[in-house]
């Protein structure tokens, strides 16, 4: 059954008002910066949206010394209320200019609008509301009774969540009284621009945010920048890992949030309806571009035939296409890099002795595409089983009692997040309790609140981003006793 379709780009990409070229957001205003331009393309047509600014290291130095400025003379002399303030006008403006947002970000990054129309702007609002609250209130926040802000952060942010995430850092950096110069990845910054406008529009001082534009050595230009205090990045363990060791020995404060592999984990008694839509949201959601993915699917063997029978059936029913269209289900990938990476995983998972399955579809002549796929006969040694994919790629793998559910989705140098199939409230309970995991979700998964800590054990990185232990990332504290 062919269930792909593309249809012809929708009226909803008249709601944007694009520039067809973007600057820099330094010191309160677009500049042109001293370096090229780079084009930023829809990915489910390869045509160019608009060209943006390429930051220099100079450029870099700019930000920080604007940021620097911010922090001394305005940001650190105001009042929590006053910085909350700005922080609650910032959340309304987003949502005043929610639909615009969401259309710009599906066509930027290829995700479908129903998601970035409820899932990601949403969130995003939801952020900076929840931060404001605690601007005014961070000596309640279990961080001791004096917590001081540490300067100027610096953070480098990826292409999968491009708004949410420019937002899980800037609002609790803001709200505990930093100021930030943060890069946007390459292939997704326009959703930042857009937001450089509402900052303008929320009157946000000159200087407290600071956006600068352009591939990977303008994030390295900043996170080894001297006069900055903190730094914060979201992305790959081998650039995480890279960052660590230039951070090392130095004044910042580091915090990172790196890859994933995560275990989705079905037992024989989960609520089955339930289940089959939690592990088709916890790989496909997004194209499966999500560092929490449910990316290993764990099935004990009993239920395994049955569990494949319905996600077959349920994946035929799924539509891939136009991204602003919003019948749509699955998107574009969102670059050609990242295309070819799931390509060739794929193809190793297939050389490798998996059996692949993929539905019956067409796939559009231009853009990046790739079908929803699920390999059955996974061993752990598979490399589909231990790499992040970060695509639209579901490897089966079973098990018989608990315990080897435990040690199976444990044998992963990852821990971001694991999910949990099961009628037994005991049974989670005890599975929490082994699962080397930041995050443990039962009987649902991809669930994201302002107030729940998300982040990593092991090589998926240090730091907790949400709640107030998000806060104690930007702030000095002294007494620190960990949140429960
Ligand atoms: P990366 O290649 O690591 O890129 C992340 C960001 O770092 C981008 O802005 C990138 O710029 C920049 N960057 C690249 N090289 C750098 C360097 N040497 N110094 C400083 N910055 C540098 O990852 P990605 O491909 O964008 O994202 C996918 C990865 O991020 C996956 O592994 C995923 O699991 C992880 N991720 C984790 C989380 C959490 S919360 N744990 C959330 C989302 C994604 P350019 O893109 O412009 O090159």
């Amino acid at each position: 059954m062919a269930f792909l379709e593309y249809a012809a780009a929708p009226e909803s990409a008249s709601i944007l008002n694009l520039k067809a070229q973007y600057g820099l957001f330094i010191d309160g205003e677009f500049v042109d910066g001293h370096g090229d331009v780079f084009d930023t393309i829809s990915p489910a047509t390869e045509e160019v949206i608009a060209s943006i600014a390429q930051a220099t290291a100079g450029d870099v130095d700019v930000a920080v010394a604007a940021a620097r400025r911010a922090y001394d003379r305005v940001w650190s002399r105001m009042s929590g209320s006053d910085r909350g303030k700005y922080l609650f006008r910032i959340a309304r403006l987003v949502q005043e200019r929610s639909r615009e947002l969401a259309v710009a970000e599906s066509l930027d990054n290829g995700k479908p609008i129903r998601e970035t129309r409820d899932v990601d702007v949403p969130l995003v609002a939801a952020w900076f509301f929840y931060y404001a609250g605690w601007a005014d209130k961070l000596e309640h926040a279990g961080l001791g009774p004096n917590p001081r802000a540490l300067g100027v952060a610096a953070q480098v942010i990826p292409w999968n969540f491009p708004l949410l995430m420019l937002a899980w850092k800037i609002a609790p950096a803001l709200a505990a009284g930093n100021t930030v110069v943060i890069k946007p990845a390459e292939t997704t910054s326009l959703t930042a621009m857009l937001f450089a406008e509402i900052l303008q529009q929320a009157d946000l001082p000159a200087g407290v945010v600071n956006i600068v534009t352009g591939p990977g050595p303008t994030g390295q230009a900043l996170v080894t920048h001297a006069d900055v205090n903190k730094v914060a990045f979201t992305g790959s363990t081998n650039v995480g890992r890279m960052i660590a060791r230039q951070v090392a020995g130095t004044q910042k404060r580091l915090t990172l949030e790196l890859g994933g592999k995560a275990a989705n984990i079905v037992f024989d008694d989960a609520p089955m309806d339930q289940a089959i839509e939690g592990i088709v949201n916890g790989i496909f959601f997004n194209q499966g571009h999500v560092c929490c993915a449910g990316s290993r699917l764990l099935v004990q063997e009993n239920v395994h035939d049955e569990v494949i029978d319905r996600l077959k059936q349920r994946l035929s029913t799924l539509r891939m296409g136009d991204p602003l269209d919003k019948n749509t289900d699955i998107g574009a990938i969102n670059s050609a890099a990242q295309l070819e990476r799931i390509r060739t995983l794929s193809d190793t998972g297939e050389n490798e002795g998996a059996e692949r399955w993929t539905a019956d579809c067409r796939i559009p002549d231009k853009g990046f595409w790739f079908a929803p796929t699920i390999f059955t006969k996974v061993s752990a040694a598979h490399a589909i089983a231990r790499e992040e994919i970060f695509g639209p790629v579901l490897s089966v793998l079973t098990f018989r009692t608990p315990a080897e559910a435990i040690t199976k989705a444990n044998n992963t140098p990852y821990g971001l997040s694991a999910g949990i199939w099961t009628e037994k409230g005991s049974r989670m309970l005890a599975l929490v309790d082994q699962l080397r995991a930041g995050v443990v979700w039962a009987n649902t998964f991809n669930r994201f609140d302002p107030a729940s800590p998300f982040g990593g054990y092991k090589e998926s990185g240090y730091g907790r981003e949400g709640g107030r232990h998000g806060l104690a990332a930007y702030l000095e504290a002294s007494g620190w006793d960990a949140p429960a």
